[in-house]
């Protein structure tokens, strides 16, 4: 498949370069010994093998191989490029790159992120409820480096069909059902990109901000996020996960990264994906990315989702919108992305199994997709991040 036009470089890790090669061969073989990876397979009734969900709650991740076809794939990069095309040209702009008013600039939300190449913006600070404890180590950038690249495009079903398209898959809904049951709700989505050479880290972080100290705590109160790769992933390039991490409550980072002597924590592992393959991640577990000093682009799209009773009645946001309770009437209108994700998935796929969303059953005819993304305009304000 020909790559959509990312910005290209690659560069080491600087004095770390010998440690990090063994850091990603070590994470690499604990992966492939976890057991959580294989195909995504329904039974008669549409719902997975119980298996797959013991694993998936065991490691607290797990990755579907092979979910995603050429065509969908083809279609999710189709959007990509023109999604590229028409962002913002850097951080800050009202224009694209063409001079043309930029995508999303119609809307509420700044909803494109932009870091300095290589760095990590958020460790160490109190952002994101401060959830990022520790900063990564940022390699030197390479000569000739943009001041800016894009790194994250949120409530990215408004700007790609494509997108839209997989958030109605039936097979990973049927999953997000026996997860967190028929009344599961959104999350969130976004776009993270990771340029060859330049992508800037996430750091350590467990995604949560609520309900740590709720008694009724366990593995799953805080749903997960599907994490679908255009182009695979690989240790240099993809998420790390600290295996059953989202059952130690929450995590004191810092002292991971004491032990470790370095932001290369002990006993993680990385996401190792083909294209087309869709990971899950337990937003519990401890996760992260280091800068893309690979030469190998990274774009994953990410869509999670919650239990409906871990959301209901909870006063949420201050993340990537504002904070306000989210009421039964707020999920509802929340969740309508889903009702016209899988009307717009059953037109591009009529072979496939429809999913049967139960809060939404019997108003299928309310939520045909019409091909018109401006109904989603400023949808991602009622996200639902806790
Ligand atoms: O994909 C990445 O590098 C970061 C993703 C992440 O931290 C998240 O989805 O919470």
């Amino acid at each position: 498949m020909a790559k959509v036009h990312l910005l290209e470089a690659s560069t080491t890790y600087g004095d770390a370069e010998a440690d990090m090669v063994r850091y990603r061969a070590e994470g690499e073989q604990r992966a492939h010994a976890l057991g959580n990876r294989g195909p995504l397979v329904l039974d008669e009734h549409g719902r997975p093998d119980p298996a797959v969900v013991e694993a998936y709650r065991r490691t607290g991740f797990y990755v579907f191989e092979g979910v995603l076809g050429p065509d969908e794939l083809s279609d999710l990069e189709r959007d990509l490029a023109e999604v590229l095309e028409r962002a913002p040209a850097t951080k800050g702009s009202d224009v694209d790159r063409h001079g043309r008013p930029a995508l999303g600039t119609d809307g509420t939300a700044r909803n494109f992120g932009f870091v300095r190449p290589l760095s990590d913006p958020l460790g160490g600070t109190g952002a994101a409820h401060g959830r990022h404890q520790v900063k990564m180590f940022e390699p030197e950038a390479p000569q000739g480096a943009p001041d800016w690249v894009l790194q994250i495009v949120l409530g990215s079903l408004q700007y790609s069909e494509a997108h839209l398209r997989l958030y109605g898959h039936p097979g990973l809904l049927a999953f997000a059902e026996a997860v967190n049951g028929p009344d599961f709700t959104p999350f969130n989505e976004a776009i993270w990109i990771k340029h060859p050479g330049l992508g800037g880290s996430v750091a350590w972080h467990q995604d949560p901000w609520t309900h740590w100290d709720d008694p009724g705590l366990d593995g799953d109160t805080h749903g997960f996020n599907f994490m679908a790769q255009l182009y695979g992933c690989t240790s240099a390039n993809g998420l790390w996960v600290l295996p059953g991490s989202h059952r130690r409550g929450r995590v004191d980072i810092r002292s991971l990264v004491a032990a470790a002597g370095s932001d290369r924590i002990e006993g993680a592992v990385p996401l190792l994906c083909a294209p087309g393959d869709v990971a899950i991640t337990n937003r519990q577990c401890v996760h992260g990315s280091f800068a893309n000093t690979s030469a190998d682009p990274r774009v994953t799209f990410n869509f999670g989702f919650h239990r409906r009773s871990s959301v209901l009645g909870v006063v949420s946001g201050g993340v990537h919108n504002a904070t306000a309770v989210y009421d039964a009437e707020r999920i509802r209108t929340r969740s309508e992305a889903i009702a016209f994700a899988i009307d717009a998935r059953s037109q591009r796929y009529p072979q496939e199994r429809r999913y049967p969303y139960a809060p939404f059953a019997g108003l299928e005819d309310r939520y045909r997709w019409a091909g018109d993304l401006s109904v989603l305009r400023d949808y991602n304000q009622l996200d639902l991040g806790i």
